[in-house]
């Protein structure tokens, strides 16, 4: 069978449209591809398999690409310089090398790259103990090139640290995604499974590129039709797409779908029928999809059906659920993002209290989803005191990459630096050291199922994410759902290398601009710990919140802003929610003085004149933060427009039109918020901060809309 391989389908030609995400293979500058020609003569990768398909065509696109020149293809070793690729089963050279002992070590998605002899001549071997693992090697080796380093004495080997990587989608059948931002769904229903979108392959690149193997298809507010016959036989079209790189296929599973599809009169989950059903449900989506990946469930959350309808406990639903799966190899992604139905006791405070208590109460192929912070994926949260208090659970963090809360596909927020505040974040669950990484990867508990979920940014859009720099949050993921110790900077730089120029200052100054901006969006929305003060489309500032909303929807709950002070009592005086940490961490939220001032105002319920570190009264200090995220959209333009030679032209254009908006954003959010707040302080402005362009009055009057076309230059 022969397949074509287009990648990049429907690209224009160089066309600077975002398209081509960090995989351009354009060719690198003169003086360095010289040095990489000699070691990238012929290409050598045997095999027919459609993975062993995609590494050869990626690398005849990325060598022939960046080097100028098509690379030809050969089937043995020749000459010097020779790429080879592949696993020992597919490769004679790579057996000959007898390195199966080291590739089984890494497992079948690790890989070793190594610059080796064989015979007489100096060859470069990409190699695995699984296909998968091959491909992921040969995007490593491309990336070396495309970001400019050595390749002549390489001695590389590497493996995920997490076994489940996967982009949770919150599309709906009808193709609207959402709290997406960039397009539409990138899965058209209607027209599969007879046609393909070409782009899906390109989508499962994109992933492979970063070593992310899983993609949940649809909205976790799930619609039960997702799980019938038809819809199954177009996963299985997708799933077929997506397979040679190794991004295997799951679905969001409503609870009731048994009475709503099945026709029962419950979806109690110890109901033999309902069980019965599910079980017979699996089995014919693993006759589809033989490599299934499994289900993940929104249970009792926000609307949402699920076992406590019954009376029955979140285990059952998911051990009910993970026994259908269990004879296939399928794991159940359990939702730990529950609160109360009926607004009661502290919101962030239900999910530890709900679940905790069914720690080793899991099937052994249930992870537990939980975001990063308890809340809801706020600029800003401490982390969820889940982490490192399930030590017999495995943990399964789910962050957002599209940005819900962080100005939507306008704003420039790198999530990197958010992330690995999160992962560096210290539970203390085994004494110091115990950070969420190593509660995460299994380190601290010896979980060996681990995984990370994030969920999708990406749409129909034609550059994938809306604004061209948040692409570098769905590379950011991937990068760390690899390795959840990489530094930020690192992929910051990485991915500007390969996707916008390498030109080292130009590099620098917009990884910089990168690693600035989320604390920048944090101070310009909800600094010294404030959250969810966003209008009900999680956008615009509404610190006054709506008359008649659910109160822990509500931006007043969150702020507490009184003629005493700002923030949210969680200590023993109030909701004692900082108690479910464990003692050290607990203890140091707890105190004032001790408590770090990025989580102040969650923590605590603050006097307006309290003394900060700075020696500046709370009320000033507030005010400097947002005065200090309006300054930095200004000084963000100014920098990008200093690349203007640099960046082509399209995207500059592009950019500069999105950072005209996160200013006039963050204007607004510093006059509403300050003077919302100075009702209670009432205090003046400190020196240096701004004066607000309207009353208050006027700011209440409109709305602050992510689709303004006012606001476009
Ligand atoms: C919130 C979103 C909502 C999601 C929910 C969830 O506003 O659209 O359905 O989280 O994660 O952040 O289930």
């Amino acid at each position: 069978m022969t397949v074509l391989f287009s990648l990049f389908a429907g690209t224009g030609v160089n066309a600077e449209d975002g398209y081509r995400l960090w995989l351009r293979y354009d060719p690198l500058p003169a003086q360095s591809v010289g040095g990489y020609r000699t070691h990238v003569t012929s290409l050598v990768v045997p095999g027919d398999s459609a993975t062993l398909q995609a590494v050869r065509a990626e690398l005849a696109a990325g060598c022939g690409g960046l080097l100028g020149a098509p690379v030809p293809a050969e089937t043995g070793v020749d000459r010097d310089g020779a790429l080879i690729a592949g696993t020992p089963k597919s490769s004679a050279v790579i057996a000959g090398l007898k390195m199966d002992r080291q590739l089984t070590a890494l497992g079948p998605e690790g890989f070793v790259i190594r610059s080796v002899m064989v015979g007489h001549h100096a060859a470069t071997v990409i190699a695995s103990e699984g296909e998968v693992g091959a491909l992921y090697g040969v995007f490593y080796f491309l990336r070396l090139m495309q970001t400019l380093q050595p390749i002549d004495a390489l001695n590389v080997s590497d493996r995920p640290r997490l076994r489940l990587r996967v982009l949770d989608h919150w599309d709906n059948l009808d193709g609207t995604i959402e709290r997406g931002y960039a397009g539409h769904s990138l899965w058209d229903w209607q027209a599969l499974p007879g046609t393909v979108d070409p782009r899906l392959r390109d989508y499962a690149r994109a992933n492979a590129s970063l070593g992310i193997n899983g993609s949940v298809l649809n909205n976790v507010n799930a619609n039960a039709q997702s799980l019938s016959h038809a819809y199954l036989v177009k996963t299985a079209a997708i799933a077929d797409t997506f397979r040679p790189y190794g991004v295997r296929v799951f679905l969001s599973a409503r609870f009731s779908a048994p009475m709503e599809m099945g026709g029962l009169k419950t979806a109690d989950p110890l109901d033999p029928a309902v069980a019965a059903w599910w079980k017979a449900k699996a089995d014919e989506i693993y006759t589809l999809i033989p490599d299934f990946g499994g289900f993940l469930v929104k249970a009792n959350s926000e609307g949402q059906p699920g076992p406590l309808t019954y009376k029955r406990t979140h285990a059952d639903g998911a051990n009910m659920l993970a026994a259908a799966l269990a004879p296939h190899g399928g794991v159940v992604m359990w939702r730990a993002f529950v609160y109360d139905a009926k607004p009661g006791s502290d919101r962030i405070a239900q999910a530890y209290d709900s679940l905790k208590p069914f720690d080793g109460k899991f099937a052994p192929n249930v992870l537990l989803q939980v975001k990063n912070g308890p809340l809801d994926f706020q600029p800003r949260e401490p982390f969820h005191p889940l982490f490192g208090a399930m030590p017999k659970t495995p943990l399964m963090p789910e962050v957002e990459i599209t940005q819900e809360y962080l100005g939507h596909s306008n704003h420039l927020v790198f999530l990197a630096p958010m992330w690995r505040e999160f992962l560096d974040s210290d539970t203390e669950a085994k004494g110091p050291g115990s950070t969420v990484a190593k509660v995460v990867d299994g380190r601290l508990t010896g979980q060996r199922l681990t995984g990370v979920a994030g969920v999708a940014n990406t749409g129909s859009d034609r550059n994938w994410t809306g604004h061209d720099f948040a692409q570098a949050n769905w590379y950011a993921f991937g990068r760390l759902a690899w390795d959840p110790d990489l530094p930020a900077r690192q992929i910051a730089e990485e991915w500007v290398r390969m996707t916008f120029t390498r030109d080292p200052a130009a590099v620098a100054t917009i990884a910089d601009l990168m690693l600035g901006s989320r604390e920048a969006a944090v101070d310009y929305m909800t600094p010294l710990g404030l959250a969810h003060q966003m209008d009900t489309d999680h956008y615009g500032p509404d610190p006054w919140g709506v008359p008649g909303q659910r109160p822990d929807w509500n931006p007043p709950y969150f702020n507490h802003a009184d003629a005493t002070g700002l923030g949210f009592d969680r200590t023993g005086s109030g909701s004692d929610a900082v108690s479910q940490y464990h003692p050290p961490v607990r203890d140091r939220f707890a105190a004032l003085s001790t408590c770090p001032e990025a989580y102040l105002l969650w923590f605590h319920h603050v006097p307006w004149d309290y003394q900060m570190h700075s020696g500046r009264t709370l009320w000033d200090e507030l005010c400097r933060h947002y005065q200090r995220g309006v300054d930095w959209t200004r000084a963000a333009r100014r920098t990008w427009d200093s690349l203007g030679g640099t960046v082509d032209p399209e995207r500059h254009a592009a950019v500069a039109a999105k950072l005209v908006i996160q200013e006039h954003d963050a204007v607004r959010w510093h006059d509403a918020c300050l003077l919302y707040f100075q009702t209670f302080a009432q205090r003046p402005f400190p020196s240096g901060v701004d004066e607000p362009r309207q009353t208050l009055a006027e700011i209440k009057a409109t709305r602050l809309l992510s689709e303004d076309s006012e606001r476009q230059p």
